[in-house]
């Protein structure tokens, strides 16, 4: 039995998943069958709701990812079906996993380009806030832009510096680099700012703060910025970095060599999400700023 790991960036609170069956990679069967009807609504619910922000709010390639891999409101995806469309698209797979799992087997999948995916949904009263990532996070949120090519080669990029990042003790300098673009980024667009990020499209609330609140700071994607800047878990963020393309975040990630920008940083203090510097290429400055 593998036993059920710390929740990796929440401490040691105890995670709601089953972690009993796990195999060693901490996979497991989505058991598609067991779902309520309850559980399909809650994901009926969610779905409606968010989709029909996507248009106007979400980054154009989230929405043609969210068709090509055939998510609808009807039920909650059937994790094979979805890897029947999603693998010839760019190779990835999703694999169904009890919740978080531990930093070393998340890098690992992601380097092997399977995805794990949550196989709880979060309870009615939990529909606008959960402290973990559920089904609805992770499918609506991450595996649209698995379908896109060059998202799907950042994370995979992503996931073999992370597991080179661990000799180092840089985990989580590369953490802040997955939480202001997987989790939490923008894309410049023609039409205007556009949500790509996870954490946000899975977010009513801050699918429309992250692209119209004056609050928020938003500057251009600088990965050294990024890795020493920090970032809070439990409200709307303050900061938002801006990237100008998918293929921004590969060139910033591929193949490159971190050690000497994790030795600079070292245990330097991270930057509060609220500080702007005089070096920051500046979207908008926030009234938060200080
Ligand atoms: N596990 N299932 C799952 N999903 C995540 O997003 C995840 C994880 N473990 C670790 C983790 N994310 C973060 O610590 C990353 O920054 C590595
Ligand atoms: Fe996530």
């Amino acid at each position: 039995m593998t036993k059920p790991p710390s929740a990796p960036t929440r401490g040691q609170l105890d995670l709601r998943g089953a972690y009993e069956h796990t195999a060693p990679d901490y996979t497991v069967e989505q058991r598609w069958d067991n779902y309520s009807d309850g559980e399909h609504e809650t994901w009926r619910t969610l779905y409606t709701r968010q989709r029909a922000l996507m248009d106007r709010y979400a980054a154009p390639e989230v929405v043609a990812g969210l068709d090509a891999v055939g998510a609808d409101e009807q039920a909650i995806p059937r994790f094979d079906v979805v890897n029947d469309r999603l693998r010839p698209l760019t190779g990835w797979r999703i694999v169904a996993v009890p919740g978080l799992i531990p930093e070393e087997h998340f890098f690992a999948h992601l380097a092997a380009r399977s995805f794990p995916v949550s196989v709880w949904i979060r309870k009615p009263h939990e529909l606008d806030y959960l402290s973990e990532p559920d089904l609805f996070h992770d499918f609506f949120g991450h595996v649209p832009l698995l379908a896109n090519p060059v998202f799907a080669r950042f994370m995979q990029a992503y996931g073999v510096a992370g597991q080179k990042a661990q000799s180092h003790g840089a985990v989580g300098l590369l953490a802040r680099v997955y939480w202001y673009s997987v989790e939490f980024g923008l894309l410049r667009t023609a039409s205007g700012l556009r949500a790509y990020g996870a954490g946000i499209l899975s977010s009513k609330g801050e699918t429309v703060y992250s692209v119209e609140s004056p609050e928020p700071n938003r500057i251009a994607f600088d990965i050294e910025r990024v890795m020493r800047t920090d970032y809070r878990i439990d409200t709307f963020q303050r900061m938002y970095f801006v990237v100008d393309s998918f293929e921004q975040l590969f060139e910033a990630s591929y193949g490159t060599d971190f050690g000497p920008l994790y030795d600079s940083i070292g245990m330097t203090p991270g930057i509060p999400p609220e500080r702007l510097l005089a070096s920051d290429r500046v979207v908008t400055r926030g009234t938060v700023a200080h």
